[in-house]
């Protein structure tokens, strides 16, 4: 095993209070396309930006709740991978343990992690655009080319996620701050650290003297700025580190 795997290892040992940031890296190996590469195949022609925020859904509400309701597809079809276990391992063993996830899909939870907050919402519910009531999906709703209607109002459904240029969920954000601010580690996985405001958050960890572990297959802003960046992919790394962690391995 690897010193820096060796080193993560010790340091998760010694920390009391954790907190883990993940971005859509922690679910790749899971076969859920990072919003990266999520716009391959046929919609490799749209900037995903345009797609995911209010003006996208506006302008052609068809095109995008047929990529939401292909991305939930796929989210419900595919497993949690080794990464998530692991992460769930850990809440299990550390003493104070909160996960922050940029990812709207369920694998944490499916995993077995309990203490998730979704910074950007979730895929596998919806809201409506004018009322903001909850809408249940029904199944004849997934196969059809444009949004249902709101049971209340007959507003436009949507998916309960946050789009470029829309506010986090307040209290999510107040809670990420606090626990950046109050925790002695910080594991952030699989993100590339380019969308605000919850890229600021590991900067605000190691302003506020926390440890901060970084895993990534490739070099990021928060790469550079972490105390350990272990390179390589989250489904790979995470269960090496925890084993040593619990075991103790040295
Ligand atoms: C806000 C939900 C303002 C939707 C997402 C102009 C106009 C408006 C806003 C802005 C603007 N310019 C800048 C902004 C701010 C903007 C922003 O930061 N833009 C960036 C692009 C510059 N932010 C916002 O708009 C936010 N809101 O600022 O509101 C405001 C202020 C006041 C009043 C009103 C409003 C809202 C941001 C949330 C957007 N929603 N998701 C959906 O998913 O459909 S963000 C979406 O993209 C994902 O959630 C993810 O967080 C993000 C990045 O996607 P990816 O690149 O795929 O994922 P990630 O970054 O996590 O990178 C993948 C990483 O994994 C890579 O590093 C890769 O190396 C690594 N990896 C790959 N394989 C593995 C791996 N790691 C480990 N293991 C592996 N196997
Ligand atoms: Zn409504």
């Amino acid at each position: 095993m690897t010193d820096l795997l060796l080193q993560a290892a010790q340091v998760l040992r010694q920390a009391q209070r954790i907190v883990c940031l993940t971005g859509a890296g922690v679910s790749a190996e899971s076969g859920v396309a990072t919003f990266r590469d999520a716009l391959t195949g046929l919609w490799s022609n749209f900037d995903p930006e345009q797609l995911a925020s209010e003006a996208g859904f506006a302008a052609n509400p068809g095109l995008v709740w047929r990529w939401y309701m292909e991305r939930l597809q796929t989210v419900e079809r595919v497993q949690p991978n080794p990464g998530h276990t692991a992460l769930a391992q850990l809440e299990a063993t550390a003493p104070h343990f909160v996960l922050f996830t940029q990812n709207v899909d369920d694998l944490h939870e499916r995993a077995g992690s309990r203490n998730v907050h979704h910074l950007h919402g979730s895929i596998t519910r919806f809201c409506c655009t004018s009322c903001r009531e909850e809408h249940y999906l029904q199944a004849d709703e997934r196969r059809q080319p444009l949004p249902p209607h709101c049971l209340y109002c007959n507003g436009l459904v949507r998916p309960a996620v946050v789009w470029f240029g829309e506010m986090l969920p307040y209290a999510i954000l107040k809670e990420a701050w606090y626990a950046v601010e109050h925790c002695d580690l910080l594991l952030v996985v699989g993100t590339s650290g380019v969308v605000y405001p919850a890229a600021q958050l590991p900067f605000t960890a190691k302003q506020y003297g926390a440890t901060v572990i970084d895993i990534n297959p490739e070099p990021t802003p928060i790469s550079e700025m972490a105390d350990l960046y272990l390179p390589g992919r989250s489904g790979e790394i995470l269960p090496q580190v925890i084993e040593a962690m619990v075991g103790g391995g040295d």
